[in-house]
Formats: C-alpha cells, sequence, structure tokens
C-alpha cells in the first residue's frame, strides 16, 4: 500500500537513518520558486548528515515515502496537487490523485513504515478562534509512535491553546536546548516546553523509554529558528490580526487558512518570513537526521 522509492527501501534495510519531509509546505505552504529551495536545502541537509530524506506525498493515488525527481518536478510545480491530511489520504487513494501530504496525512504514511523521524516547519494546532479551526496534526501526533522535528507551531496560531491540547493528548514536548516553545518565525513565545534535552542522543533515550512504557503519542521535538533570521514576535503577531481582520478573510475556508495568513506574513514581513521559513526548515531536517542516526545508532 505504501511506495518506498529504492533509495529509501534500501537505507531502511541497511540500518540507515531515514528522515520523512512533508510536502504540503512544498506545494502549499511556500510560494514558487522559495519551494524549490526548500526542497533543495532540506534534501542537502539529510544527506549532509549522513541520511537519506524521503519526501512524503501521494502520487497518482500511491501513498509514497520518496519522489522520483519527475514526481518532485510535478509537485513544485503544484498544478493539480491537492492538500492532503489525514482524512482526505483514502480519498486521494481511491480518486488517483496528486496529494501534498500535511503533518497529519504524513504521519498516517509513515506510521505504516519503519521510517522514525520526521522533520517539517511548523505544526498545525489550535486557530485564533472564532471560528473554531483546529488542525487533525494534534490527533495524529496523539496516535503516531514517531518523532516529529519543528519549530514548534505556525505563530498564525493560538499557541497557549495549542501546548494545552498537546498536553492533554499526551504528548511530549521536548526543547532541544531550549527551555521556551518556539513560535515557528519567533525564538520565543515565553510558554514552557515539557522537558529539554541537549543532545540527539539524550532525545533518542526519551523516545526509547517512551516505546518501552506502551506509549503510542509521538515526541513532539521544537527547536527554535536560527537567531540571525527570526522575527520579531510582535511583528508576526501583528500581520496575523491584521490578516485576520481583513475582509478577504472572511471568504477563506478551512484548510486556506494557512496558505492564507503565511501568505500575509510574508507581504508584511517583505519577504523576511520566508528567509526565516526556508532556514528553519534547513536547521530541523539537519536535527532529524542526527536523531535519527542516534536511534540507529550511526552518527557519524
Ligand atoms: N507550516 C508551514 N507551512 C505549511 C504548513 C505548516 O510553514 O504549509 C502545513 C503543514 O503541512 C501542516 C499544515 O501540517 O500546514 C496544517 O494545516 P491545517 O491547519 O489545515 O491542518
Ligand atoms: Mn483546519
Amino acid at each position: 500500500m505504501i511506495r518506498l522509492i529504492p533509495e529509501v527501501a534500501d537505507a531502511l534495510r541497511d540500518g540507515r537513518p531515514v528522515v520523512a519531509l512533508e510536502s504540503s509546505v512544498l506545494a502549499q505552504g511556500l510560494p514558487i520558486p522559495a519551494n524549490r529551495e526548500a526542497a533543495r536545502r532540506m534534501d542537502a541537509a539529510v544527506r549532509g548528515g549522513g541520511g537519506v530524506p524521503a519526501v512524503t506525498a501521494v502520487v497518482a493515488g500511491i501513498p509514497s515515502l520518496g519522489l522520483t525527481a519527475e514526481e518532485l518536478e510535478r509537485f513544485l510545480r503544484r498544478e493539480g496537487i491537492r492538500k492532503v491530511s489525514s482524512r482526505d489520504l483514502a480519498v486521494a487513494v481511491a480518486q488517483g490523485s496528486d496529494g501534498a501530504t500535511t503533518v497529519a496525512a504524513t504521519l498516517a504514511i509513515i506510521a505504516r513504515s519503519d521510517v522514525r523521524v520526521f522533520a517539517t516547519g511548523g505544526i498545525g494546532g489550535v486557530h485564533r478562534s472564532p471560528p473554531f479551526d483546529e488542525s487533525a496534526d494534534l490527533v495524529e501526533l496523539a496516535r503516531t509512535p514517531r518523532i516529529v522535528v519543528c519549530a514548534g507551531a505556525k505563530s498564525i496560531l493560538d499557541l497557549p491553546a495549542t501546548l494545552e491540547r498537546l498536553e492533554t493528548l499526551g504528548v511530549p514536548v521536548i526543547g532541544y536546548r531550549t527551555p521556551e516553545f518556539p513560535a515557528f518565525f519567533s525564538t520565543t513565545s515565553s510558554l514552557p516546553v515539557s522537558a529539554t534535552a541537549e543532545t540527539p542522543e539524550v532525545v533518542a533515550a526519551i523516545e526509547r523509554a517512551h516505546r518501552r512504557l506502551g506509549r503510542r503519542e509521538a515526541l513532539l521535538v521544537v527547536t527554535p529558528p536560527p537567531p540571525a533570521l527570526a522575527l520579531d514576535p510582535r511583528e508576526v503577531d501583528e500581520a496575523v490580526r491584521a490578516a485576520l481582520a481583513a475582509p478577504e478573510a472572511a471568504r477563506v475556508r478551512g484548510s486556506g487558512m494557512t496558505p492564507y495568513l503565511l501568505a500575509a506574513v510574508e507581504r508584511a514581513t517583505e519577504g523576511r518570513s520566508r528567509l526565516a521559513n526556508l532556514a528553519l526548515l534547513e536547521a530541523n531536517a539537519a536535527l532529524a537526521t542526527a536523531i535519527a542516526a542516534a536511534l540507529v545508532g550511526t552518527i557519524p
């Protein structure tokens, strides 16, 4: 049911570190051509750490771990590529569609494989309401025994509410060398994580303990964006407030809200949010590779 490209299958068989990378950030989250740069930099970050990247997507109805060069091109051009969250997976498969997978759908796919670590930018979460809107990412994190590495949750969200939901759902939130939950574009949110880790080996030890206890929740490993490119949280907050108050916000529905807000922040920061986004995606892919290496015991 899941297709692994040969490079990914070989790496898993040989016990080398494999890192899953989601495709919704490439097909919906970032504009063209920044999405191409993101794909290139994440790929290089994983390979540079001795790992093998596996971009995750539904390709003509087939859930896939790893894309061929032609398939990746199709996703970067984003023609006819729908956004696929967990509930959309079966529909995309049955209809033979191309679908770019969110964190939720990527988790659902890697749960059917031996890939244990997944890098993304920021998870979805509880939106600022009204109207009520909560990402399926949270529910999938609560039932998928894998590790997700990210820069926190998107600052377009209600971060305190998102952290409360993660606590209720039993998802450990591990700050990598930080006591604070990062706010995606910003290094600080003034909200505490549930534990910190200073090395990939410590993350691997927490992961092993969590699984020995029979827990099924993901570990959420959070790391701040590279400080030189991080944005002032007040600036991001103002941009989000303005975008939510704009008349066109009323016409944005459901899964369109995340791309709408990210585009608004990019305009308001004159592209600086995009630079931060690219840098953090690269850094997260590198950290995920180090954790994957610690898990398989092949630290370079
Ligand atoms: N972070 C980004 N850009 C994105 C996303 C996250 O910087 O495009 C995507 C991720 O795939 C995440 C999804 O899983 O948005 C959440 O969407 P929703 O809120 O509709 O569940
Ligand atoms: Mn939603």
